[in-house]
């Protein structure tokens, strides 16, 4: 039997935030921080905060806009944080909205209605509460049957997410399954720190699977390998958790929100993610050669360079390797997916690609794929 993804969906959030945008905030905050500090400072009691650039975050990352939900708060010194409003209990969850936006669309690309899914998988970084499942609102606000859950596993929910989704439709307690990956970033971010304040930003993706004997989608891509990887560092890591609340000492600290060593991350997870892409295609009977697009997560355009000259043994061409983290950042586990769905028209039968997640875990998912 075989398991084919048959529709893609995009969510892009109403706010943007452009570089210049974000450093003129983060900027304003150092020097009023540097202001109120400046006798401390003047006796080496603590460090001055050193200002962010532009030209930096473009050079390091790639990035230079990415999309929130909320942008009110963000750019304020006084708050640099997203100030999203609670919603009643029976109002759809922001969550739940940005999902069903995408799901709708890998919905009608699929040629689906509410009434052939039966598993809705939400994979992501972070869910907005634990229960219910976001998934199963999901599943609600659809008005599909069937079963549903939620899953997180940092960048690599949404491979991981369409591993399980096959999985099921393999072990047969699945017919039509939506994975999608609202990812809300921004809460998360810590806009007071340099090093990070520019690096996500939020944004949802869907995708349908089902079997092939069941697709009629005009773009239907058949699964042909697919290997996710987990190995265990602290070097990306959130301290965020229900249990936050037991310490009111502490549960404000900014490691309750993301912290990377991004150098070490850098040097640790490309070899990784270089040999679980080799491994996948030997697994399909493939070489590099063979592959028409390389869909990579979206963290760093050099680590992206990087991977695709390594497979290819050349610098890609083209959009052999697009990349859209200029124009959305890094969103979680969205990235790839966003690539797939943004670059995979043109594609014909026989075509084949690579979509591969890495990231906190550390965790990585590649999946090797053929238009049919
Ligand atoms: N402006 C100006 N200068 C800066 C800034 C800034 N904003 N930040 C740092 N610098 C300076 C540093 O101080 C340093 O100066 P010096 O050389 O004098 O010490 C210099 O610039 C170089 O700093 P770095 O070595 O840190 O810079 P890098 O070239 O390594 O770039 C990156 C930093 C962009 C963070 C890079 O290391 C990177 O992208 N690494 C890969 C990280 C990665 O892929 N992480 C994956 C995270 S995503 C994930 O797992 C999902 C988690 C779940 C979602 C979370 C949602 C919130």
């Amino acid at each position: 039997m075989s398991i084919v993804i048959s529709g893609t969906g995009l969510y892009t959030p109403p706010h943007s935030i452009t570089n210049d945008e974000l450093v003129a905030a983060f900027n304003a905050y150092v020097a009023q921080f540097n202001n109120e500090n400046e006798a401390a400072i003047s006796a080496g009691e603590i460090e001055a905060l050193k200002p962010s650039s532009s030209e930096f975050i473009e050079k390091a990352s790639g990035i230079t806009n990415r999309y929130v939900m909320v942008k009110e708060g963000i750019l304020d010194t006084e708050t640099m944080m997203p100030l999203i409003k609670d919603r009643a209990n029976d109002e759809v969850s922001m969550q739940a909205e940005m999902a069903i936006a995408a799901a709708k669309q890998a919905m009608a690309a699929a040629n689906k209605t509410a009434k052939d899914i039966d598993l809705i998988i939400v994979a992501c970084s972070y869910t907005q509460r634990s229960y219910p499942a976001i998934a199963i609102e999901v599943q609600k606000q659809l008005g599909c049957e069937g079963w549903a859950f939620d899953m997180l596993v940092a960048c690599s929910s949404a491979t991981f997410g369409i591993m399980n989704a096959s999985n099921a439709l393999l072990g047969g307690t699945a017919k039509t399954v939506l994975v999608i990956s609202p990812e809300i970033t921004s809460p998360q971010i810590n806009y007071r720190d340099r090093d990070s304040h520019f690096i996500f930003g939020d944004v949802a993706t869907a995708v349908v699977v089902e079997k092939q004997e069941t697709a009629t989608a005009k773009h239907c891509f058949k699964i042909l390998s697919q290997q996710p990887m987990t190995t265990y560092s602290n070097n990306i890591r959130s301290n965020f958790g229900h249990i936050n609340r037991c310490n009111p000492e502490t549960m404000f600290d900014s490691d309750k929100m993301f912290v990377q060593q991004g150098r070490k991350v850098f040097k640790e997870v490309l070899p990784m993610v270089y040999a679980l892409i080799d491994q996948q295609l030997k697994n399909a009977n493939l070489e590099a050669s063979d592959l028409k697009r390389l869909f990579l997560h979206q963290a760093n355009i050099n680590m992206n360079t990087f991977i695709a000259r390594k497979v290819l043994g050349r610098d890609p061409v083209g959009d052999e390797a697009p990349i859209i983290l200029n124009q959305f950042a890094n969103t979680g586990s969205a990235g790839s997916i966003i690539a797939f769905h943004c670059h995979h028209d043109d594609m014909v039968a026989g075509d084949k690609a690579i979509i591969c997640s890495f990231g906190a875990g550390y965790s990585a998912g590649c999946l090797v794929i053929e238009h049919i």
